[in-house]
């Protein structure tokens, strides 16, 4: 088999997507996704000009060898803008092999160890009261079992539903002494109003400095967090240690790895309870089960980031390595609106705080081009933070 086309979709249904469709000789294709918001066109644009000619003529069931070339075979290596584009193709040529062979991708990663996926949804709202109001819904009317709070604005807000390109970031306030005050007290809120039987995740979302952190995740710790996400920044990893010697309640953390190696020493070290990469920041499925089998063998659980951002493609994906993989922990589901599910058809499904996924060969999701075509894309930028004093703070 010889792979004859790759094309590059990119779409905004409300958001924007970036798909990869690779097409062979035999009529088998495959789709994969690359969004990586803010920077889709600078991925579209590696694929079209650079990885494509590579890949037209290649046998597409030489994955492995394909990602190695990538990430080591251009010298430099990897950066989210190569990793996602990697990832787009990566998860393509998956999807051909599991229709080649008329067998789901989980079926290729080993079998099933489990038949559902434990999951966890995004509290949305705009006031405080609303949010308390949604997070008591989710558990009573649609029975989830882990609900997930985000510190600060809803994520992305002011890059949905464009009609035209950005010219650069919205800006949201973020106010370090204040927000830490707001933070804690909405947890306990939540807390009171949902019960101690449902857990709740926080996602801090990289905006706490240590000393911060530390002084949070203890106080929140009464209140049972079922972990605490990205607590801070991803870059000194000496504060992750500092972070974890300070307290006792689970951390989850990577959202921003963009490889193995970055993931190693918070990993082999303890410093994490959960791994939770994103599969399209990491070059896809070919490195996402290196990394979970590097976690099971420090007992470290996964959970893949899951946001709205990334398409049912994705989740799809996340499904597939979270049947098959021992230690598993627990799935995001963003909070996908409708539109996407008119230009990707199939992906899971949610009944009572589990993810389903009905068995077909390969990912199980393919792209409807006409649909994407009727959503055109709009270039737009992820927000970022300022404080009072008007200097930069991690979104
Ligand atoms: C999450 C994430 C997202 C990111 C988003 C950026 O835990 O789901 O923090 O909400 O902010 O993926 O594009
Ligand atoms: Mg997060």
């Amino acid at each position: 088999m010889k792979i004859t086309n790759v094309k590059t979709i990119l779409t905004s249904p409300n958001q924007n997507y970036l798909f990869v469709k690779i097409t062979t000789d035999s009529g088998i294709y495959g789709v994969g996704d690359a969004s990586l918001n803010g920077r889709e066109q600078a991925v579209a644009d590696l694929i079209d000009e650079y990885l494509t000619p590579m890949l037209i003529g290649r046998d597409p069931g030489k994955i492995e060898d394909f990602w190695q070339l990538i990430y080591r075979g251009s010298y430099w290596r990897g950066g989210n803008i190569v990793m996602s584009a990697l990832c787009g193709i990566d998860m393509a040529l998956w999807d051909i092999l599991g229709k080649e062979c008329g067998k789901p991708l989980y079926a290729l990663l080993g079998g099933k160890v489990r038949d559902k996926v434990l999951c966890y949804s995004h509290v949305l709202g705009k006031t405080q009261e609303e949010k308390i109001a949604q997070a008591a819904d989710y558990v009573k009317a649609r029975g989830l079992k882990v609900i997930r709070l985000r510190a600060g604005l809803p994520a992305a807000n002011g890059t949905f539903g464009l009609k035209e390109d950005q010219n650069g970031p919205v800006t949201e306030p973020w106010n370090p002494e204040e927000e830490w005050e707001r933070t804690l007290e909405y947890f306990v809120k939540v807390r009171e109003a949902v019960g101690y039987d449902v857990g709740i995740i926080y996602d801090l979302h990289e905006r706490f400095s240590p000393d911060r952190a530390i002084r949070l995740i203890n106080a929140l710790e009464p209140y049972r967090p079922f972990f605490i996400e990205d607590p801070i920044a991803p870059d000194c990893l000496d504060s992750l240690r500092y972070v974890r010697e300070k307290t006792t309640s689970p951390i989850a953390f990577g959202e921003l790895y963009k490889s193995r190696w970055e993931c190693l020493p918070a990993i082999t070290n303890h410093w994490i309870d959960y791994i939770r990469c994103d599969i399209i920041r990491i070059g896809g499925i070919t490195e996402a089960r290196k990394i979970a089998a590097l976690a099971e063998t420090y007992d470290v659980k996964t959970a893949w980031h899951g946001p709205n951002d990334v398409s049912p493609i994705t989740h799809a994906v996340n499904w597939h390595l979270n049947v098959s993989s021992y230690n598993f922990g627990i799935q995001e589901d963003g909070t996908t609106d409708g539109l996407i599910r008119e230009v990707i058809r199939g992906g899971i499904s949610y009944r009572d705080g589990y993810l389903y996924l009905k068995d077909a060969p390969g990912i199980g999701c393919d792209i409807d081009e006409e649909t994407a075509a009727r959503y055109p894309f709009h270039k737009a930028y992820l927000p970022i933070c300022r404080q009072d004093d008007g200097a930069l703070h991690t979104w």
